[in-house]
C-alpha cells in the first residue's frame, strides 16, 4: 500500500514544481516562442516566420506590427499536409479567478482554410472548451480579435488549427497565421488596431439615428452598383463581387443624416492614424464628415469633405491626435445628404496606433 501512494504524492509534487502558474502572458513571436509548446496529440506543428509564407494565394505577406522583420506564428499546409491535418500549440499555466481577456491577430487567407479555434483547457477538470473559434476565408488582412471569458482558477490557452477542404486539387491555400497573443486580467477593453474591409460583415460598425430625424437613413453592407444611376460606386474598389459600405441617396431630401459608428476603440497615448477609402460621385453629393467621440455626448470633427469626387475611389489618411486619444474612443462618420443623385460609401479602413506617416 505505501508504493503506490508515494507515487501519487511523487506526480502532484512534480505537477506543482515545473508548471508555475502565471498571472498574464505575451508573446509576439519576435524573438522565439515564448513558452508557448508544441502539443503532440496532432498531426504537425506551427512555425515561427519572417516575411510571406511559402505559397501564394494563402497566409500573410508579413508581421501585422512589424513588416520589415517582424515575426508570426502559422501553420504551412504545402505538402505533405493533407486535408483535416491539424496542429496544436498551447500557453503555460495561466492563474486568477474572475474575468481574463485574451488578444491576438488572427490572417485566414486562402481557398483551403480550415478551422481556428481559441481553447480554454482547465487544469481542474481537465476538460477543453471553445473560446473562439472561425474557419473559412477571411481575406487576406489580419484582424485583431479580443476574448472576454471566466478564469476557471487555473488553465491554458490552445490554438488549434486544421487544414480545411480540398479545392479540386489544391490543398495548399490553408496557411492560418496568429500574431501578438496576448493574455491579461479583467475584461477586454476597446480595439487597439482595427482593419475592416467589409467582406466578411461590417465588423462591429452600426447605424445610429439622428436626434430630431423621424427616420433612420442606414449605411448598408452593399456588393455591385447602388441602385440609381449616375450616383454611387460601380462595384468594390479591389474585388469584382467584394463588398462596401453605403448610404443610397435616391429617396433623400437636401439635409438628411446618415450616422455610423464604429465598436469601441483603445486609447492610444501617440494618437492614431484612420486610413481608408471613400466614394462621392453624383451630381447631388452632400458632405461626409468624421467625428472622435467619447462616450455618447462629447464630439470632435477630425476631417470634412464635401461635393462631386468623381467615379474612383479616393484614398484619405486622417491623423486624430493624442489629446482625443487619452481615453477609449469610437469614431462616428456623418452623411449630410443633398438629394437623390449623392450616395456615398467607405471601404478598406483601418487605424493604426501611431500619426500616418510617422
Ligand atoms: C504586441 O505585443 C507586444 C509584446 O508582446 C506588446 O508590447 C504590444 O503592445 C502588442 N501590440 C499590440 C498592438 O497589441
Ligand atoms: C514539433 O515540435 C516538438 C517540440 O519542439 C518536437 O519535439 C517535434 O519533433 C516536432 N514535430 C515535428 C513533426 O517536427
Ligand atoms: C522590426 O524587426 C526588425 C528585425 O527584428 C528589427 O530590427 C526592427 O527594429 C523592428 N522594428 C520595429 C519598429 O520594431
Ligand atoms: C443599418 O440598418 C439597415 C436597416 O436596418 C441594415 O440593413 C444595415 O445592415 C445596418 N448597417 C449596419 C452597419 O449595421
Ligand atoms: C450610448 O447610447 C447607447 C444607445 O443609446 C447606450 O446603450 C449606451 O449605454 C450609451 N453609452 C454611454 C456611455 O452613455
Ligand atoms: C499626420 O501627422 C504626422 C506627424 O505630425 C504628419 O507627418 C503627417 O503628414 C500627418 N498626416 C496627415 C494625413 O495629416
Ligand atoms: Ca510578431
Ligand atoms: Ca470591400
Amino acid at each position: 500500500m505505501v508504493f503506490p501512494w508515494s507515487i501519487v504524492f511523487v506526480c502532484l509534487l512534480h505537477v506543482g514544481a515545473s508548471d508555475p502558474v502565471r498571472e498574464t502572458f505575451e508573446c509576439s513571436f519576435d524573438s522565439g516562442l515564448c513558452d508557448f509548446v508544441q502539443k503532440t496529440d496532432d498531426d504537425f506543428n506551427w512555425s515561427r516566420r519572417s516575411g510571406s509564407t511559402l505559397t501564394v494565394s494563402t497566409g500573410p505577406e508579413c508581421d501585422p506590427l512589424n513588416c520589415s522583420g517582424g515575426q508570426y506564428l502559422y501553420i504551412e499546409t504545402s505538402y505533405p499536409r493533407t486535408e483535416g491535418d491539424r496542429a496544436r500549440i498551447e500557453t503555460p499555466f495561466i492563474g486568477g479567478s474572475g474575468k481574463h481577456c485574451l488578444s491576438f491577430f488572427s490572417h485566414m487567407y486562402g481557398s483551403t482554410i480550415g478551422c481556428l479555434k481559441v481553447k480554454q483547457y482547465s487544469r481542474d477538470t481537465n476538460l477543453e472548451t471553445v473560446l473562439w473559434e472561425a474557419s473559412g476565408n477571411q481575406g487576406n488582412s489580419w484582424y485583431q480579435q479580443r476574448v472576454t471569458y471566466e478564469s476557471p482558477s487555473v488553465y491554458k490557452i490552445i490554438f488549434d488549427a486544421t487544414l480545411g477542404k480540398a479545392d479540386g486539387p489544391v490543398t495548399f491555400t490553408g496557411d492560418i497565421a496568429i500574431d501578438n497573443v496576448t493574455i491579461q486580467i479583467g475584461a477586454c477593453s476597446g480595439y487597439s488596431l482595427f482593419n475592416c474591409d467589409f467582406e466578411r460583415d461590417v465588423c462591429g460598425w452600426r447605424n445610429v439615428s439622428v436626434p430630431g430625424q423621424n427616420f433612420e437613413l442606414s449605411w448598408v453592407r452593399h456588393s455591385g452598383g447602388t441602385d440609381t444611376p449616375n450616383t454611387g460606386p460601380t462595384r468594390d474598389r479591389t474585388e469584382y463581387d467584394g463588398h462596401y459600405l453605403y448610404v443610397e441617396s435616391s429617396r433623400t431630401l437636401s439635409g438628411d443624416l446618415a450616422r455610423l459608428v464604429s465598436p469601441n476603440l483603445e486609447r492610444s497615448s501617440t494618437g492614431v492614424c484612420v486610413k481608408f477609402w471613400y466614394h462621392m460621385y453624383g451630381q447631388l453629393s452632400g458632405t461626409l464628415t468624421m467625428y472622435v467621440q467619447h462616450g455618447n455626448n462629447s464630439r470632435h470633427e477630425v476631417w470634412r469633405t464635401q461635393g462631386d469626387k468623381g467615379e474612383d475611389w479616393n484614398p484619405q489618411n486622417v491623423n486624430i491626435s493624442s489629446i482625443h486619444t487619452d481615453q477609449d474612443f469610437t469614431i462616428l462618420f456623418e452623411a449630410a445628404l443633398q438629394g437623390s443623385t449623392g450616395d456615398v460609401a467607405i471601404d478598406d479602413l483601418s487605424i493604426q496606433h501611431s500619426l500616418c506617416g510617422s
